[in-house]
Protein backbone atom coordinates (compact mmCIF):
# COMPACT_ATOMS: atom_id res chain seq x y z
CA UNK A 1 0.00 0.00 0.00
CA UNK A 2 1.72 3.40 -0.95
CA UNK A 3 2.58 6.00 2.18
CA UNK A 4 1.42 9.36 2.35
CA UNK A 5 5.10 10.27 3.62
CA UNK A 6 7.18 8.02 1.67
CA UNK A 7 5.53 9.57 -1.27
CA UNK A 8 6.00 13.35 -0.44
CA UNK A 9 9.64 12.53 0.15
CA UNK A 10 10.05 11.15 -3.04
CA UNK A 11 8.57 14.38 -4.56
CA UNK A 12 5.50 12.65 -5.64
CA UNK A 13 1.78 14.28 -6.02
CA UNK A 14 -0.03 13.78 -2.83
CA UNK A 15 -3.76 14.60 -1.59
CA UNK A 16 -1.92 16.89 1.03
CA UNK A 17 1.01 17.54 2.51
CA UNK A 18 1.81 15.00 4.64
CA UNK A 19 2.75 16.13 8.66
CA UNK A 20 5.04 14.99 11.96
CA UNK A 21 7.07 15.95 14.98
CA UNK A 22 10.31 16.09 15.77
CA UNK A 23 10.26 14.31 19.25
CA UNK A 24 6.96 13.46 18.77
CA UNK A 25 7.06 10.55 20.89
CA UNK A 26 7.88 11.68 24.07
CA UNK A 27 7.28 13.87 27.72
CA UNK A 28 4.39 16.13 26.42
CA UNK A 29 1.97 12.93 26.28
CA UNK A 30 1.10 11.72 29.53
CA UNK A 31 0.20 7.87 28.23
CA UNK A 32 4.69 8.50 27.47
CA UNK A 33 5.54 9.47 31.00
CA UNK A 34 2.90 6.48 32.10
CA UNK A 35 5.23 3.79 29.81
CA UNK A 36 8.34 5.67 31.13
CA UNK A 37 7.60 5.52 34.47
CA UNK A 38 7.03 1.58 34.46
CA UNK A 39 10.19 1.27 32.75
CA UNK A 40 11.99 2.80 35.11
CA UNK A 41 14.17 5.52 33.39
CA UNK A 42 14.97 6.92 29.64
CA UNK A 43 17.59 3.87 28.83
CA UNK A 44 15.67 0.85 29.75
CA UNK A 45 12.65 2.25 27.88
CA UNK A 46 15.19 2.60 24.84
CA UNK A 47 16.71 -1.30 25.67
CA UNK A 48 13.02 -2.78 25.67
CA UNK A 49 11.07 -3.30 22.71
CA UNK A 50 7.63 -3.99 23.50
CA UNK A 51 7.45 -0.88 25.41
CA UNK A 52 9.68 1.46 22.29
CA UNK A 53 6.98 0.15 20.18
CA UNK A 54 4.30 1.30 22.36
CA UNK A 55 5.86 4.38 22.85
CA UNK A 56 6.47 4.85 19.15
CA UNK A 57 3.14 4.19 18.01
CA UNK A 58 1.12 6.22 20.80
CA UNK A 59 1.44 9.89 18.66
CA UNK A 60 0.41 7.99 15.51
CA UNK A 61 -2.93 7.01 17.27
CA UNK A 62 -3.29 9.88 19.61
CA UNK A 63 -1.92 12.98 17.52
CA UNK A 64 -2.79 11.69 13.88
CA UNK A 65 0.57 12.31 12.13
CA UNK A 66 0.91 10.15 8.94
CA UNK A 67 4.49 8.90 10.05
CA UNK A 68 5.50 7.62 13.19
CA UNK A 69 9.74 7.78 14.36
CA UNK A 70 11.15 4.83 16.02
CA UNK A 71 11.62 5.46 19.50
CA UNK A 72 15.35 5.55 20.72
CA UNK A 73 18.45 8.27 21.24
CA UNK A 74 20.81 9.36 18.86
CA UNK A 75 23.55 8.41 21.71
CA UNK A 76 22.87 4.69 21.77
CA UNK A 77 25.28 4.74 19.20
CA UNK A 78 28.69 6.15 21.00
CA UNK A 79 27.12 3.83 24.04
CA UNK A 80 27.81 0.29 22.22
CA UNK A 81 30.71 1.95 20.87
CA UNK A 82 31.98 1.38 24.41
CA UNK A 83 31.09 4.83 26.17
CA UNK A 84 28.77 4.14 29.09
CA UNK A 85 25.77 6.25 28.46
CA UNK A 86 23.84 8.31 31.68
CA UNK A 87 21.09 10.30 31.53
CA UNK A 88 21.17 12.70 34.71
CA UNK A 89 17.52 13.20 35.59
CA UNK A 90 17.15 17.17 34.89
CA UNK A 91 20.79 17.77 33.03
CA UNK A 92 20.39 15.35 30.40
CA UNK A 93 22.70 13.06 28.79
CA UNK A 94 26.61 12.04 30.01
CA UNK A 95 29.35 10.30 29.79
CA UNK A 96 32.08 10.04 32.15
CA UNK A 97 34.83 8.83 30.42
CA UNK A 98 34.55 11.61 27.30
CA UNK A 99 37.36 11.10 24.41
CA UNK A 100 40.21 12.92 25.05
CA UNK A 101 43.28 11.15 22.88
CA UNK A 102 44.18 8.65 20.40
CA UNK A 103 44.44 6.05 22.89
CA UNK A 104 40.74 6.81 23.49
CA UNK A 105 39.90 6.78 20.27
CA UNK A 106 41.44 3.89 19.37
CA UNK A 107 39.64 1.88 22.45
CA UNK A 108 35.97 2.58 21.02
CA UNK A 109 34.40 -0.93 19.49
CA UNK A 110 33.39 -0.20 16.02
CA UNK A 111 32.56 -1.35 12.86
CA UNK A 112 30.02 -4.42 12.39
CA UNK A 113 31.18 -5.41 16.29
CA UNK A 114 29.35 -2.01 17.48
CA UNK A 115 26.17 -1.92 14.90
CA UNK A 116 25.35 -5.75 15.92
CA UNK A 117 25.32 -4.68 19.47
CA UNK A 118 22.05 -2.09 18.78
CA UNK A 119 20.35 -5.45 18.02
CA UNK A 120 17.70 -4.15 20.42
CA UNK A 121 16.78 -1.25 18.31
CA UNK A 122 16.08 -3.84 15.20
CA UNK A 123 13.67 -5.81 17.38
CA UNK A 124 11.85 -2.48 18.05
CA UNK A 125 11.69 -1.83 14.55
CA UNK A 126 10.49 -5.51 13.78
CA UNK A 127 7.56 -5.04 16.67
CA UNK A 128 6.74 -1.25 15.10
CA UNK A 129 6.82 -2.47 11.71
CA UNK A 130 4.42 -5.56 12.79
CA UNK A 131 1.99 -3.13 14.53
CA UNK A 132 1.85 -0.01 12.55
CA UNK A 133 -0.99 0.72 9.50
CA UNK A 134 0.07 -0.14 6.17
CA UNK A 135 -0.35 3.42 4.91
CA UNK A 136 1.71 5.44 7.93
CA UNK A 137 5.27 5.47 7.48
CA UNK A 138 8.41 4.39 10.02
CA UNK A 139 11.39 6.90 9.99
CA UNK A 140 14.63 5.33 11.30
CA UNK A 141 17.14 7.86 12.18
CA UNK A 142 20.47 8.63 13.24
CA UNK A 143 22.36 11.44 14.80
CA UNK A 144 25.35 12.98 12.11
CA UNK A 145 28.94 11.82 13.06
CA UNK A 146 29.33 15.73 13.96
CA UNK A 147 26.57 16.10 16.56
CA UNK A 148 27.23 12.72 17.94
CA UNK A 149 31.12 13.53 18.57
CA UNK A 150 29.95 16.76 20.46
CA UNK A 151 28.74 14.50 22.95
CA UNK A 152 31.75 11.56 23.38
CA UNK A 153 34.14 14.83 23.06
CA UNK A 154 32.29 17.07 25.66
CA UNK A 155 30.69 14.05 27.59
CA UNK A 156 27.08 16.30 28.59
CA UNK A 157 25.28 18.91 26.29
CA UNK A 158 27.36 22.26 25.97
CA UNK A 159 27.22 25.46 24.94
CA UNK A 160 30.63 26.26 23.78
CA UNK A 161 32.21 23.09 22.09
CA UNK A 162 35.06 24.28 23.31
CA UNK A 163 36.81 21.08 23.86
CA UNK A 164 35.28 20.05 19.95
CA UNK A 165 36.62 22.98 18.55
CA UNK A 166 40.09 22.98 20.75
CA UNK A 167 40.33 19.38 18.61
CA UNK A 168 39.52 20.58 15.52
CA UNK A 169 42.01 23.70 15.59
CA UNK A 170 45.04 21.70 16.93
CA UNK A 171 44.53 18.34 16.39
CA UNK A 172 42.38 18.06 12.84
CA UNK A 173 43.49 14.81 11.50
CA UNK A 174 42.44 13.18 15.38
CA UNK A 175 39.31 14.91 14.90
CA UNK A 176 38.71 13.36 11.13
CA UNK A 177 39.70 9.44 12.61
CA UNK A 178 36.95 9.94 15.38
CA UNK A 179 34.46 11.16 12.84
CA UNK A 180 35.45 8.07 10.28
CA UNK A 181 35.07 5.67 13.06
CA UNK A 182 31.66 7.01 14.11
CA UNK A 183 30.40 7.37 10.25
CA UNK A 184 31.43 3.75 9.90
CA UNK A 185 29.34 2.41 12.74
CA UNK A 186 26.17 5.04 11.38
CA UNK A 187 26.39 3.53 8.36
CA UNK A 188 25.79 0.02 9.38
CA UNK A 189 23.04 0.68 11.69
CA UNK A 190 21.43 2.54 8.98
CA UNK A 191 21.65 0.04 6.78
CA UNK A 192 20.46 -2.81 9.57
CA UNK A 193 17.50 -0.48 10.27
CA UNK A 194 16.69 -0.61 6.71
CA UNK A 195 16.70 -4.31 6.47
CA UNK A 196 14.81 -4.49 9.92
CA UNK A 197 11.89 -2.60 8.62
CA UNK A 198 12.29 1.57 8.34
CA UNK A 199 10.49 3.46 5.21
CA UNK A 200 12.55 6.63 5.53
CA UNK A 201 15.76 7.68 7.23
CA UNK A 202 16.67 11.17 9.16
CA UNK A 203 19.94 12.23 9.72
CA UNK A 204 19.83 14.55 12.62
CA UNK A 205 22.49 17.04 12.44
CA UNK A 206 21.53 19.20 15.76
CA UNK A 207 24.26 21.27 16.54
CA UNK A 208 25.72 22.16 12.96
CA UNK A 209 25.18 25.97 13.69
CA UNK A 210 28.54 25.52 16.06
CA UNK A 211 30.92 25.27 13.95
CA UNK A 212 32.09 27.84 10.95
CA UNK A 213 31.45 27.26 7.39
CA UNK A 214 34.68 25.70 5.58
CA UNK A 215 34.94 23.69 8.98
CA UNK A 216 30.91 22.73 9.20
CA UNK A 217 31.41 21.45 5.34
CA UNK A 218 34.71 19.43 6.79
CA UNK A 219 33.95 17.66 9.98
CA UNK A 220 30.42 17.07 9.61
CA UNK A 221 28.28 17.83 6.18
CA UNK A 222 31.18 15.56 4.34
CA UNK A 223 30.10 12.49 6.60
CA UNK A 224 27.02 13.10 6.72
CA UNK A 225 26.97 12.53 2.56
CA UNK A 226 29.29 9.55 2.70
CA UNK A 227 26.47 8.03 4.59
CA UNK A 228 23.96 9.04 1.96
CA UNK A 229 26.12 7.61 -0.80
CA UNK A 230 26.57 4.18 1.25
CA UNK A 231 23.09 3.69 1.61
CA UNK A 232 21.66 4.76 -1.56
CA UNK A 233 24.20 2.20 -3.38
CA UNK A 234 22.33 -0.20 -1.12
CA UNK A 235 18.88 1.02 -0.99
CA UNK A 236 18.00 3.67 -3.29
CA UNK A 237 14.82 3.44 -2.73
CA UNK A 238 14.71 4.12 0.59
CA UNK A 239 14.59 8.43 0.95
CA UNK A 240 16.98 10.00 3.22
CA UNK A 241 16.08 13.21 5.04
CA UNK A 242 18.71 15.59 6.35
CA UNK A 243 18.32 17.98 8.80
CA UNK A 244 21.18 20.11 9.74
CA UNK A 245 19.85 22.53 12.79
CA UNK A 246 20.36 26.16 12.19
CA UNK A 247 22.74 26.51 8.71
CA UNK A 248 20.23 28.38 6.75
CA UNK A 249 23.35 30.81 5.93
CA UNK A 250 25.32 27.88 4.05
CA UNK A 251 22.10 26.87 1.81
CA UNK A 252 23.80 27.69 -1.35
CA UNK A 253 26.63 25.07 -0.21
CA UNK A 254 24.49 22.21 0.19
CA UNK A 255 24.91 19.17 -1.94
CA UNK A 256 24.44 15.29 -1.96
CA UNK A 257 22.26 12.02 -2.90
CA UNK A 258 19.48 12.64 -0.42
CA UNK A 259 15.18 13.50 -1.14
CA UNK A 260 14.46 15.68 1.84
CA UNK A 261 15.99 18.85 3.63
CA UNK A 262 14.54 19.63 6.55
CA UNK A 263 14.48 22.94 7.12
CA UNK A 264 14.96 24.45 10.97
CA UNK A 265 12.38 27.16 12.17
CA UNK A 266 15.16 30.45 11.89
CA UNK A 267 15.60 29.86 7.74
CA UNK A 268 12.79 31.21 6.19
CA UNK A 269 10.94 28.94 4.43
CA UNK A 270 11.01 30.55 1.33
CA UNK A 271 14.78 31.19 1.52
CA UNK A 272 15.03 27.16 1.62
CA UNK A 273 12.85 27.01 -1.29
CA UNK A 274 14.30 29.68 -3.63
CA UNK A 275 17.49 28.16 -2.85
CA UNK A 276 16.77 23.83 -2.64
CA UNK A 277 13.57 23.45 -3.85
CA UNK A 278 14.00 22.27 -7.28
CA UNK A 279 16.53 19.93 -5.72
CA UNK A 280 15.10 18.58 -2.72
CA UNK A 281 11.76 17.84 -1.24
CA UNK A 282 11.62 20.59 2.11
CA UNK A 283 10.29 19.51 5.31
CA UNK A 284 9.51 21.93 8.13
CA UNK A 285 9.59 24.55 10.26
CA UNK A 286 7.11 25.97 12.30
CA UNK A 287 9.00 27.57 15.43
CA UNK A 288 8.15 24.66 18.18
CA UNK A 289 7.22 27.49 20.69
CA UNK A 290 4.20 28.41 18.01
CA UNK A 291 2.33 25.05 19.78
CA UNK A 292 1.56 27.08 22.52
CA UNK A 293 -1.19 29.62 20.73
CA UNK A 294 -3.58 27.30 18.47
CA UNK A 295 -3.95 30.88 16.64
CA UNK A 296 -0.14 31.30 15.81
CA UNK A 297 0.15 27.58 15.33
CA UNK A 298 -2.67 28.42 12.02
CA UNK A 299 -1.15 31.28 11.28
CA UNK A 300 2.51 30.05 11.11
CA UNK A 301 0.81 26.83 8.80
CA UNK A 302 -1.16 29.22 6.74
CA UNK A 303 1.95 31.17 5.72
CA UNK A 304 4.46 27.83 5.18
CA UNK A 305 1.65 26.78 2.88
CA UNK A 306 1.43 29.96 1.34
CA UNK A 307 5.36 29.64 0.31
CA UNK A 308 4.99 25.73 -0.56
CA UNK A 309 1.62 25.58 -1.60
CA UNK A 310 1.24 21.75 -0.89
CA UNK A 311 4.05 20.85 -3.58
CA UNK A 312 7.29 18.85 -2.73
CA UNK A 313 6.71 19.72 1.18
CA UNK A 314 6.28 18.11 5.03
CA UNK A 315 5.01 19.73 7.08
CA UNK A 316 7.01 19.45 10.59
CA UNK A 317 8.17 21.78 13.20
CA UNK A 318 11.79 23.66 13.51
CA UNK A 319 12.94 21.61 16.04
CA UNK A 320 11.84 19.46 18.69
CA UNK A 321 8.53 19.14 20.29
CA UNK A 322 8.59 20.65 23.92
CA UNK A 323 7.53 18.63 27.22
CA UNK A 324 5.22 21.29 28.43
CA UNK A 325 2.88 21.50 25.03
CA UNK A 326 -0.65 20.55 25.76
CA UNK A 327 -1.62 17.48 24.20
CA UNK A 328 -4.60 19.48 22.64
CA UNK A 329 -2.11 21.97 20.64
CA UNK A 330 -0.41 19.05 18.82
CA UNK A 331 -3.19 17.41 18.25
CA UNK A 332 -4.46 21.06 16.62
CA UNK A 333 -1.17 21.66 14.58
CA UNK A 334 -1.28 18.04 12.36
CA UNK A 335 -5.02 18.60 11.77
CA UNK A 336 -4.82 22.10 10.55
CA UNK A 337 -1.63 20.68 8.39
CA UNK A 338 -3.63 18.52 6.82
CA UNK A 339 -6.81 20.56 6.47
CA UNK A 340 -4.64 23.72 4.65
CA UNK A 341 -2.39 21.76 2.63
CA UNK A 342 -5.94 19.78 1.19
CA UNK A 343 -5.79 19.66 -2.49
O1 LIG B 1 13.20 12.22 30.08
C1 LIG B 1 13.01 11.57 29.04
O2 LIG B 1 11.99 10.89 28.81
C2 LIG B 1 14.11 11.64 28.06
C3 LIG B 1 13.93 12.69 27.07
C4 LIG B 1 14.38 12.15 25.73
C5 LIG B 1 13.56 11.63 24.75
C6 LIG B 1 12.06 11.49 24.74
C7 LIG B 1 15.72 12.03 25.32
C8 LIG B 1 16.94 12.37 26.06
N1 LIG B 1 15.71 11.42 24.06
C9 LIG B 1 14.41 11.17 23.68
C10 LIG B 1 13.98 10.47 22.47
C11 LIG B 1 14.56 10.89 21.20
N2 LIG B 1 15.77 11.50 21.01
C12 LIG B 1 14.01 10.62 19.94
C13 LIG B 1 12.74 9.76 19.80
C14 LIG B 1 11.82 9.89 18.76
C15 LIG B 1 11.04 11.19 18.68
O3 LIG B 1 11.55 12.15 18.08
O4 LIG B 1 9.89 11.17 19.07
C16 LIG B 1 14.87 11.19 18.97
C17 LIG B 1 14.68 11.25 17.47
C18 LIG B 1 15.97 11.73 19.66
C19 LIG B 1 17.12 12.35 19.01
C20 LIG B 1 18.09 13.15 19.80
N3 LIG B 1 18.60 12.88 21.05
C21 LIG B 1 18.72 14.30 19.31
C22 LIG B 1 18.51 14.87 17.93
C23 LIG B 1 17.22 15.58 17.79
C24 LIG B 1 17.10 16.90 18.47
O5 LIG B 1 16.15 17.06 19.25
O6 LIG B 1 17.93 17.80 18.20
C25 LIG B 1 19.60 14.77 20.30
C26 LIG B 1 20.49 15.99 20.24
C27 LIG B 1 19.52 13.86 21.40
C28 LIG B 1 20.29 13.91 22.68
C29 LIG B 1 19.37 13.95 23.82
N4 LIG B 1 18.70 12.88 24.29
C30 LIG B 1 17.87 13.26 25.33
C31 LIG B 1 18.03 14.65 25.51
C32 LIG B 1 17.32 15.47 26.54
C33 LIG B 1 18.95 15.08 24.54
C34 LIG B 1 19.38 16.51 24.26
C35 LIG B 1 20.36 16.98 25.25
C36 LIG B 1 20.97 18.32 24.83
O7 LIG B 1 20.22 19.29 24.64
O8 LIG B 1 22.19 18.33 24.67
Amino acid sequence: MSKIFVDACLGKETPYSPVWMMRQAGRYLPEYMKVRAEAGNFLNLCHDPKKACEVTLQPIDIVGVDAAILFSDILVIPNEMGMKLEFVTGEGPLFRNPIKNEADVDALICGEEAAVKLDYVYDTIKLIRAQLDDDKALIGFTGAPWTLVTYMIEGKGTKTYNLCKKLIYTQPELMHKLLAKVTEVVKLYMVKQIEAGIDVVQIFDSWAAALEEEEYFEFSWKYMVEICDYLKEKYPETPIIMFPKGIGQYLDRIYGNFDVFGVDWSTPMSLAKEKLGDKYVLQGNMEPCRLYSQEKTTKSIEDIHSVMQGKRHIFNLGHGILPDVPVENAKHFVSECQRISKN
